[in-house]
């Protein structure tokens, strides 16, 4: 069986999760879900990124242990996964025992190959961003992402990064869809021509970290400790790793387009120093804003990610979130477009087209899915070769990541099918030609067979009532069964039809 190992990047657990963790955990389950659906044994891993400074000082603003106040955060993400029906099929946290042991190995195995010294750290560093910055880069008195800085002095070992800036050019040039989208491999690219200086990879100012290997004194860098944990999870360096073996590397990292430079260029570079392949591709999600507005805690507008599902519906929100917004670009939250596209795509081109589709069936058919026609017509073919067409389609889009596409190119059969009822106009051959408006209603539901298949990742519990609905039974819904050969027999019993995607409505719009 194909394996296939992708990853969401592990969360800070300062504060709680918001959209914007949602969104990148949503995108990373979709893939995994697909993937299932279409034969890949997969490792879905998600997580929380529980040392530095920046964990330490909200614990102490809280007047916390920093473990008690990590086991406290960490359950909020590891509950959001329930509650938006992630798949991953582990929860890593770096405070875990596995993890500390892989970060101690691999720190030992770069020591051995000469790619860490002593020596000591004097520049800047922003909490916020876990992150060093050179005098060059402080813009009013601010790192460029506008986080403070603060003036750091101390002792530190150093990972001898520049000595990768060939390397890591040779992987870009020779591997250009190591990063995703295209349009931010020239951004990695031109960091890495700029020069690359080592890297400071351990602190001694604070504790709250994996100490260095017979050093005590120091801790490691957050971001050394946080890149390791996707070769933890899979057990590396340990004596029985069938893991390791069976999914590193990974196919893909998934990440929002502020850390891509530690996913592209600081986490190649640490695997190369100690021999481990690299992994297939880093894809850098774009930002969404709040009507317009970014997202912040002094502005008070983060999303919460569960109360949009409550407001909305959870298949709903998944839906707008894969298609309202290119994947790799920034994006705007509005609940204009959400109900926009739940009355318009989900309510009105789906969620009629099964409705008018299975009441027909239902009243005029025997309450029963029409025998399959042993003659098609022109037009039958033409919508049952482009719904056919739909699994390979969503195959590139998905392999590249572009969820938004894999919709659309979806939602194009859906209007076709509408507008193939609409032509045919079953109900008027229910009295002319039973036999053809038997036919048609059959092909109509083959459609929405294959679509309801291809929308289990994105929407699967409205997908999974849909294939109720069609009698297709739970274990005829993999992507195996989405051709001709495969189509429906008919002659299935099914229920009175009951609609699935409600359109939203506003309590005035409802009281008049
Ligand atoms: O950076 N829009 O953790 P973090 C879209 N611990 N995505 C957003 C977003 C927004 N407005 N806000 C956050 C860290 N994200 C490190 C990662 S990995 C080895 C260590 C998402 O809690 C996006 O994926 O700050 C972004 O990259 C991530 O949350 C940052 O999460």
């Amino acid at each position: 069986m194909p394996t296939y190992y992708l990853t969401t990047p592990i969360y800070y657990v300062n504060d709680k999760p918001h959209i914007g963790h949602a969104y990148t955990t949503l995108s990373c389950d979709v893939l995994a879900r697909f993937k299932r659906l279409d034969g890949f044994e997969v490792k879905f891993l998600t997580g929380t990124d529980e040392h530095g400074q920046k964990v330490e000082k909200s614990a102490a603003d809280r007047g916390m242990d920093p473990q008690l106040f990590t086991d406290e955060v960490s359950q909020n993400f590891r509950d959001l996964t329930a509650q938006l029906n992630f798949t991953n099929d582990d929860f890593i946290r770096t405070t875990e025992s596995r993890h500390k042991s892989t970060c101690q190995k691999i720190w030992r195995q770069m020591v051995d190959a000469g790619d860490i010294y002593l020596d000591s750290y004097k520049g800047w560093y922003a909490v916020r961003d876990e992150a060093y910055y050179a005098e060059s880069e402080i813009v009013d008195g601010k790192a460029p992402t506008g986080a403070p800085v603060e003036w750091v002095e101390e002792p530190s070992y150093f990972f001898r990064l520049s000595a990768f800036q060939d390397r890591l050019l040779d992987l870009y040039e020779s591997n250009p869809d190591f990063v995703g989208p295209k349009s931010r491999l020239n951004e990695v690219k031109n960091f890495v021509k700029g020069g690359l200086r080592d890297l400071s990879v351990s602190r001694t100012s604070f504790s709250w970290g994996i100490p260095v290997p017979d050093d005590e004194k120091h801790i490691m860098y957050v971001w050394l400790d946080a890149l390791t944990n996707y070769i933890t999870a899979v057990g590396y360096g340990e004596d029985q790793h069938d893991e390791y073996a069976k999914f590193w590397p990974a196919d893909l990292h998934m990440v929002g387009k502020d850390i891509l430079r530690f996913h592209a260029v600081y986490w190649p570079a640490f695997l190369m120093a100690v021999g481990a392949p690299l992994p297939r591709r880093v894809f850098a999600h774009g930002w969404w804003t709040n009507e317009g507005q970014k997202i912040s805690k002094s502005l008070g507008n983060v999303i919460d990610p569960v109360s949009l599902a409550e407001t909305y519906g959870l298949d709903q929100m998944r839906y707008f979130l894969m298609r309202e917004v290119p994947f790799g670009s920034d994006g705007d939250f509005s609940h204009a477009a959400m109900t926009h596209r739940m009355n318009g795509d989900l309510a009105n081109d789906l969620g009629n087209l099964c409705q008018r589709v299975l009441s027909m069936v239902f009243k005029n058919c025997g309450e029963a899915i029409p025998a399959k026609p042993e003659q098609l017509q022109a037009a039958d073919n033409t919508i049952l070769a482009s719904a056919y067409a739909l699994l390979e389609k969503n195959r590139t889009q998905y392999d590249t990541q572009q969820f938004h596409e894999a919709l659309k190119s979806i939602w194009d059969v859906i209007g076709d099918a509408n507008r193939y009822v609409d032509e045919m106009a079953p109900w008027a051959l229910r009295k002319t030609d039973p036999d053809r408006m038997a036919d048609v209603l059959w092909v109509l539901c083959e459609v929405v067979r294959v679509v309801a298949i291809l929308i289990q990742p994105v929407m699967p519990q409205a997908a999974a009532r849909l294939l109720d609905q069609i009698a297709v039974p739970p274990s005829e819904r993999a992507f195996s069964l989405l051709h001709g050969g495969a189509s429906m027999a008919g002659g299935q019993g099914i229920n009175k039809p009951e609609p699935i995607f409600p359109r939203y409505v506003t309590e005035e719009q409802d009281a008049s």
